[in-house]
């Protein structure tokens, strides 16, 4: 089988999620290329040497740059901060490598815009370029998105998301990457709302057309890091300012016509990854919180209303979306699924020579509506997307 070298840029927590990913998805789905573990790039030599013998990388580089010169990488895997998402994305679209970018896209739209340029000039060449928006693999989000197109939900009316987090409301928490602007982007919104916006977008197939919406920064300086990986860090004695949104809520319209209220926070204490969606249409009503993965809620409006009720669907069968590759019913899935489905989707799409949704240029959509939620929140006013 011909193989397809892969080169991951980065290594924290999302590197280790791509890293499980790509170990994983060729030995529990039929691929048409196999993912080989190439190379591994990192700042600190030691560090980078570390990671990849722990994740499975072949070997560690220090210069991301190099791997685009090697004959063995045809995809560039991109899992560091956002600030880095556009020069990396841009060269190695250039150089000809698939690219399968982490969320969100990019820090600003400007960014984003150049980003979706080089994937439509790269296109032109045979060349993939994806988004890592995980969470539209979720099963039950698959299914969700399903049961809407198949009209089981009628005319849609209302969508209400909200991505829940609670690692930064201790004010004694260091200061990430995630909590700087000028690495992030944004804070909430970009990271946790930048989810719930592909997810609303990818269930109901319809784009969000204005918003209006404010943000807040609950906790202005924190200690600064010594060390920090993941989520979490160790505090030094002196503080830095906080240059992000801890919380943005925002109201919607689609172009479907659809009202929506999303709220993303990593202040909602005893929250720890609760990505909620709840759709309501004409003919029944969905409702899904990531705390409880496997399940999607369902009402089926149509029922006799003596009998009619939400519907716990356990989302473990082998007809749902992705699951007959892994256990028998009702054994379950966790959050590195997701991600597993992710690069499953991404493999066979550079096989087939088609574009893998999400792509560059619903990135910059997305982009675009947390650009107008910022925008929107310092007029006080409603802005187009
Ligand atoms: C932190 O809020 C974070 O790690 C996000 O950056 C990820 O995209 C999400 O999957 C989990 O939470």
């Amino acid at each position: 089988m011909t193989e397809l070298g892969i080169a991951m840029i980065g290594h924290a927590f999302m590197g280790a999620a791509h890293s499980q990913a790509w170990r994983v998805a060729p030995r529990f789905f039929d691929l048409p290329l196999r993912p080989v573990m190439s190379v591994l790039a990192g700042r600190d030599a030691g560090r980078a040497a570390a990671a990849a013998d722990r994740l499975g990388w072949a070997e560690a580089v220090t210069d991301w740059r190099s791997v685009l010169e090697r004959d063995d990488v045809h995809v560039v895997d991109i899992c560091t901060p956002g600030d880095t998402h556009a020069e990396i994305a841009i060269a190695a679209l250039d150089a000809g490598k698939h690219v399968l970018c982490e969320k969100p896209m990019a820090n600003t739209v400007a960014e984003a815009v150049a980003m979706a340029e080089a994937a439509e000039r790269a296109a032109a060449r045979g060349v993939r370029a994806m988004v890592g928006f995980s969470y539209r693999r979720v099963p039950a989000l698959g299914l969700a998105r399903d049961l809407v197109a198949r009209g089981r939900l009628g005319r849609i009316h209302h969508v209400r998301a909200q991505y829940l987090q609670d690692w930064i409301v201790d004010p004694a928490a260091p200061l990430s990457w995630r909590l700087d602007k000028a690495k992030a982007g944004s804070g909430a919104l970009g990271d946790i709302g930048a989810h719930i916006v592909d997810a609303t977008q990818f269930i109901l197939g319809d784009t969000i057309r204005e918003v209006v919406g404010t943000m807040e920064t609950f906790v202005t300086e924190r200690p600064l890091a010594t060390e920090h990986s993941g989520l979490s860090g160790t505090a030094s004695d002196e503080t830095g300012p906080v240059t992000v949104d801890d919380a943005a809520l925002f109201l919607a319209r689609f172009a479907g016509g659809a009202l929506g209220s999303f709220e993303a926070t990593r202040f909602a204490n005893g929250r720890k990854n609760a990505l909620r969606i709840e759709v309501n249409g004409s003919a029944g009503s969905l409702a899904f919180d990531f705390e409880d993965m496997n399940v999607l809620q369902f009402f089926d409006g149509t029922e006799d209303s003596a009998v009619a009720g939400f519907r716990r669907i356990v989302v473990t069968e082998p007809e749902h979306p992705y699951v007959g590759s892994w256990w028998p019913a009702g054994h379950g899935l966790g959050y590195e699924h997701a991600f597993t489905h992710q690069v499953v989707d991404f493999v066979r799409a550079v096989a087939e020579g088609t574009d893998p949704a999400p792509t560059f240029a619903d990135g910059l959509r997305v982009q675009r509506v947390l650009a107008a939620v910022e925008d929107s929140a310092a007029s006080g006013t409603w802005h187009q997307v």
